[in-house]
């Protein structure tokens, strides 16, 4: 590698001031953010994001799912090397979960621009809709239509919880682009991310170099009981659809632990009606988030759940209904992007080590359609969806040469 690419190095200042600016946009206590996917506060973000990509001489296109892309010159001529991620965050989010690897992205760009240098394949920044899945499920939402998962009809009539569709919000914020999903297949992607887990802080490794990522299902469960006095109703009488939530809870708890290995189980929602302290609940709508590295486990736990909630159904005299809101199959990235970004790591110097993905990303969705990886920082303490997420500066700015190195790499190939 000549001189001037060995000394290539991204302007880390004036990267955290980018970083910094976003965060200012659905700012909350503790330094983190609350953008969720196509509320005016995800509108400001992404106006924000899109006014650096125009500062920085890229041709930005949006297309009819709100995705956003930035690009440099030649991009219709040959497929450009991209990168991107997210900058919609879930409402107790961090300031650098999606955000990050957008913003270094931009970076990238803006480092090859200062110095002169031309990669042999232009480049694209993108950034994705509602990846988060907090509002609009499924999650990864944009990347999965971009990628042909989703028909693009389906995906606008998706409606959040007060009835709002993705279409007309999309329409409301001005991000209802004309551009087909799917319009640019790139010669690879690469997503820089911070873990959100608890690995490379431990190990006090910088890099992750991601191997694959695991299996997601969603669902919402609706139980319905029936309302009575919280005083004089016998328990042998009560049809109690808060109990069937709790108990599906710690269900859930258990069995992640019965199970071991890679699985996990979270149920993060649980609203009850009508919610009051003396009246027994007539209706609990919860959901269930489980995930595992192995296909056949996570269908395993998909079918231990469903025994259960038939079981407690039966026993307590409730009806239960199960809507599916996402499930994605583990995601095996391509091993010649994971190689180069160990080799990268490497290269200057950096801990690193394979990995996988706890968390869903939008490169699980362009795996459909190129060579994808990613590349970690390491999340102090593990900490994500949590607006003490914190990654230190030295690692961002590691994670973002080597994106910088990683994508010179790829558009040489
Ligand atoms: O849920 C996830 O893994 C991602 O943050 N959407
Ligand atoms: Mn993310
Ligand atoms: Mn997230």
């Amino acid at each position: 590698m000549d001189a001037t690419l060995g000394a290539l190095r991204i302007d880390g200042p004036r990267m955290m001031r980018r970083i910094a600016e976003l965060a200012a946009i659905g700012a909350i206590e503790g330094g983190g953010c609350a953008r969720l996917a196509l509320t005016d506060e995800d509108r400001r973000g992404r106006d924000l994001v899109r006014a650096w990509m125009l500062e920085l001489g890229l041709e930005v296109r949006v297309d009819a799912i709100g995705n956003v892309f930035g690009f440099t010159r030649g991009w219709r001529e040959t497929a450009p090397v991209m990168t991107g991620s997210h900058v919609d965050t879930v409402r107790t989010g961090g300031r650098y979960d999606g955000n990050y690897g957008v913003i270094a992205g931009l970076e990238v760009v803006q480092t090859l621009r200062d110095t002169g240098i031309v990669p042999a394949r232009p480049f694209c920044v993108a950034f994705f809709t509602n990846e988060e899945g907090s509002r609009f499920q499924p999650d990864m939402l944009g990347s999965l239509v971009h990628a042909g998962g989703l028909a693009l009809e389906e995906a606008h009539a998706v409606r959040d919880a007060r009835g709002a569709s993705v279409g007309d919000e999309l329409r409301r914020i001005g991000y209802l682009g004309d551009e087909r999903p799917g319009f640019v297949v790139p010669s690879a992607f690469v997503e820089l991310h911070i873990e959100q887990g608890p690995i490379l802080d431990a190990e006090g490794i910088a890099i992750g170099a991601v191997e694959d990522l695991q299996g997601i299902s969603w669902q919402e469960i609706v139980v319905t009981g029936q309302s009575n006095h919280a005083g004089t109703t016998p328990m042998r009488l009560r049809r109690d659809a808060g109990h069937v939530a709790a108990a599906t809870a710690s269900f859930l708890h258990d069995l992640a632990w019965e199970m071991g290995g890679a699985q996990v189980c979270t149920v993060g929602r649980i609203e009850l009606h009508p919610n009051y302290i003396n009246v027994i609940p007539a209706r609990a709508t919860f959901t269930a988030d489980l995930r595992n590295t192995d296909e056949a486990l996570l269908r395993q736990a998909e079918a231990r759940l469903a025994g259960f909630l038939e079981a407690i159904a039966a026993r307590t005299g409730t009806t239960v209904e199960a809507r599916r809101l996402a499930r994605f199959e583990p995601v095996a990235f391509d091993r010649g992007i994971a190689d180069l970004v160990e080799e990268t790591a490497r290269g200057f110097g950096l801990g690193v080590r394979r990995m996988t993905s706890g968390a869903g990303h939008d490169a699980q969705m362009m795996a459909r359609i190129c060579p994808s990886g990613m590349i970690f920082v390491p999340s102090v303490k593990g900490i994500s969806h949590n607006p003490a997420e914190h990654t230190e500066e030295p690692d961002l700015v590691a994670g973002a040469n080597v994106l910088l190195r990683t994508m010179l790499a790829l558009a040489a190939r």
